[in-house]
C-alpha cells in the first residue's frame, strides 16, 4: 500500500497525489480516453458524476474537466476501508484514484478505469440538488452554481472557447489587431433606451454598448482591428435572446466599404463554423446538431436587401410597416426560408442607429447589414459603412435628438483624415445559441444576467 500525499512532479510540473516508488503524474480523462497517456497505470482526479452498484463492483463515472471516465471498484481489489469510503461517497464528491487503465466496451469511451486505491478527498456534505429527474429552468437557473457541471453547460462552455479561440485565430491571420476599450462610458452608441447608467463619482456614467465609437477613432492608430468584450444592454423585456450582460466581438476596418465588411463576416463566420465542425464534433453531437448543417457554412452568403427581406414576409402581414426594425417574429418568418446563415442589407434609416451611412443612391435606406442564422435563431451580428463627412455625421446627431457636446471627440474623427469605414458586431451567446440549437440564450453563457436575475 502506498502513502497518501502531495508532491510535485519535476518532469511534468503537474502534483502528484499518490506518493512511493512508483511516482506518476495526474491523467486527464481525455489522455486517457484517448489513450495519449504514456502509463498503464494512472491517477485520475476530479467530481464523482455518477455512481452505481452491482456484484462487489463500484461503479464511478468521474468527471475531471477535461471528459467523464468510468472507474470501478471491486470489493477484495481494494482495502475494505476505501470500498466502504466509495460506497457512502455521495455523487459529486471530490476523489482520487489510483488504477490500471483497460478497455471496455461497455464503459463509455470504450475504457475504464480498474481502482487499486483512492481517497475521497471532500465527500459532497448534502445530496445533489440536481437530480435526473426534471427540475424547472429558475430552478437550475437559482442552482446555477451547481449546473455549470452537467454535461450540457460543460459542452456549450467548450463550445464558446472554440468559437473565441476560431475568432482570434481568424482575425490575427488577417491583419486584425486586438483592442480593447473602456466599459465606462459617457455616450450611447446604439441609442438611450437601454443604457445602464452608472454613478461615476459626480458624473453620470454608462456600461459600453458597444466598443464602435472608440474603435473609430483607433483604426486611425493601428488599422483593422477587434475586440472581445463585454457589452451591456438594459433590455426591458424578457425575450430568448437577450441578456443584459453578453459577450461581444467587435470589428472595425479602414478602407473598407460594406461590401468588403460583409467579406470579413463571411468568412470569420465560415472559420468559426469549420473550427467547431473540426474539434467539437462530440459537443455537436450532445446537441444533435448535424455536422452537414454547418458543412453548408461556407462564403459566399446569400444577400438580400430589407426591401426584398419586407417583401418575402408578407409585407404588414408580417405586424410591422415598411421602415421598423426587423423584430425576432419577422426574423423567424424570414430565416425558415434559409438554410445557412444568410445577410439582410439595406436598412431603413429609422431603423438604425444614427452613425450609419445613407444609401448615396436612395438616403431613406443605410449601408447597413445584419446577418441572421437559420432555423428562426436571426441576428447574429450587426453593421455596415459608418458616415465619413463631418457635417453629414453632425446632421444625422442632431436628427436623431442627440446631443452633439456628447460627440465632439467622435466628431473631431471627420475632422483629421476621415476614411471609408465599416465594422460589425457579433453576439458571441447568439451565434453559440444557433451552433447549439439552444432554447435559450441563458445557457450560453456560464451566469446569465437578465432582465430579473442577477444572482448567482
Ligand atoms: O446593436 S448591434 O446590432 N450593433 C452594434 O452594437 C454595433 N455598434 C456593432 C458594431 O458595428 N461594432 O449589436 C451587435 C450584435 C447583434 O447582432 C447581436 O448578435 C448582439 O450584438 N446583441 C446581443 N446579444 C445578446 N443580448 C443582447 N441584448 C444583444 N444585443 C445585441
Amino acid at each position: 500500500m502506498l502513502a497518501l500525499g502531495f508532491l510535485n512532479n519535476p518532469r511534468s510540473g503537474r502534483t502528484l497525489s499518490f506518493g512511493g516508488p512508483e511516482m506518476q503524474p495526474v491523467a486527464t480523462v481525455r489522455e486517457i480516453l484517448l489513450g495519449t497517456f504514456d502509463a498503464k497505470h494512472v491517477i485520475v482526479r476530479g467530481w464523482l458524476q455518477n455512481k452505481r452498484i452491482g456484484g462487489g463492483i463500484i461503479f464511478l463515472l468521474l468527471r475531471d474537466g477535461s471528459g467523464v471516465v468510468q472507474c470501478t471498484l471491486r470489493k477484495g481489489k481494494v482495502d475494505d476501508k476505501t470500498f466502504e469510503e466509495f460506497q457512502s461517497a455521495r455523487i459529486e464528491s471530490s476523489v482520487e484514484l489510483r488504477g490500471e487503465v483497460k478497455p471496455d466496451p461497455r464503459a463509455p469511451g470504450g475504457r475504464e478505469v480498474q481502482v487499486d486505491e483512492g481517497r475521497v478527498v471532500h465527500p459532497a456534505l448534502e445530496e445533489f440538488p440536481i437530480a435526473k429527474q426534471f427540475h424547472g429552468p429558475e430552478f437550475l437557473l437559482d442552482k446555477r452554481h451547481l449546473f455549470v457541471r452537467s454535461d450540457k453547460m460543460r459542452s456549450i462552455l467548450r463550445v464558446r472557447a472554440v468559437v473565441l479561440s476560431a475568432v482570434r485565430e481568424w482575425f490575427d491571420e488577417h491583419g486584425f489587431t486586438e483592442v480593447h476599450v473602456p466599459s465606462l462610458t459617457s455616450a450611447a452608441v446604439e441609442g438611450g433606451a437601454t443604457l445602464f447608467e452608472v454613478k461615476y463619482f459626480d458624473q453620470k456614467a454608462y456600461l459600453t454598448q458597444s466598443w464602435q465609437l472608440y474603435a473609430e477613432a483607433l483604426i486611425a492608430s493601428v488599422g483593422s482591428i477587434y475586440t472581445i468584450a463585454p457589452s451591456f444592454r438594459a433590455e426591458k423585456s424578457r425575450t430568448r435572446r437577450h441578456l443584459t450582460e453578453y459577450w461581444h466581438v467587435e470589428a472595425e476596418a479602414p478602407w473598407c466599404d460594406l461590401n468588403c465588411i460583409i467579406g470579413v463576416e463571411e468568412r470569420l463566420l465560415s472559420h468559426i463554423v469549420a473550427t467547431l465542425v473540426e474539434k467539437c464534433k462530440t459537443e455537436l453531437a450532445l446537441f444533435e446538431r448535424k455536422l452537414e448543417d454547418l458543412e453548408k457554412v461556407k462564403p459566399p452568403f446569400e444577400r438580400v436587401t430589407y426591401d426584398q427581406a419586407f417583401k418575402m414576409i408578407g409585407e404588414e402581414k408580417s405586424g410591422i410597416k415598411w421602415g421598423d426594425d426587423l423584430g425576432y417574429e419577422q426574423e423567424k418568418l424570414l430565416t425558415v426560408k434559409f438554410d445557412r446563415p444568410f445577410f439582410v442589407t439595406h436598412y431603413p434609416k429609422k431603423a438604425k442607429a444614427f452613425y450609419h451611412l445613407p444609401d448615396p443612391s436612395n438616403p431613406e435606406v443605410t449601408l447597413s447589414v445584419d446577418c441572421l442564422a437559420p432555423e428562426g435563431y436571426g441576428e447574429i451580428t450587426g453593421g455596415g459603412q459608418r458616415i465619413e463627412n463631418y457635417d453629414a455625421l453632425l446632421a444625422r446627431i442632431r436628427e436623431e435628438g442627440l446631443d452633439p457636446k456628447s460627440y465632439e471627440w467622435y466628431l473631431d474623427l471627420r475632422k483629421f483624415g476621415s476614411v471609408t469605414h465599416s465594422g460589425f458586431g457579433l453576439g458571441l451567446e447568439r451565434v453559440v445559441s444557433w451552433v447549439c440549437r439552444l432554447d435559450h440564450i441563458r445557457d450560453a453563457i456560464a451566469f446569465p444576467r437578465l432582465i430579473n436575475r442577477i444572482y448567482p
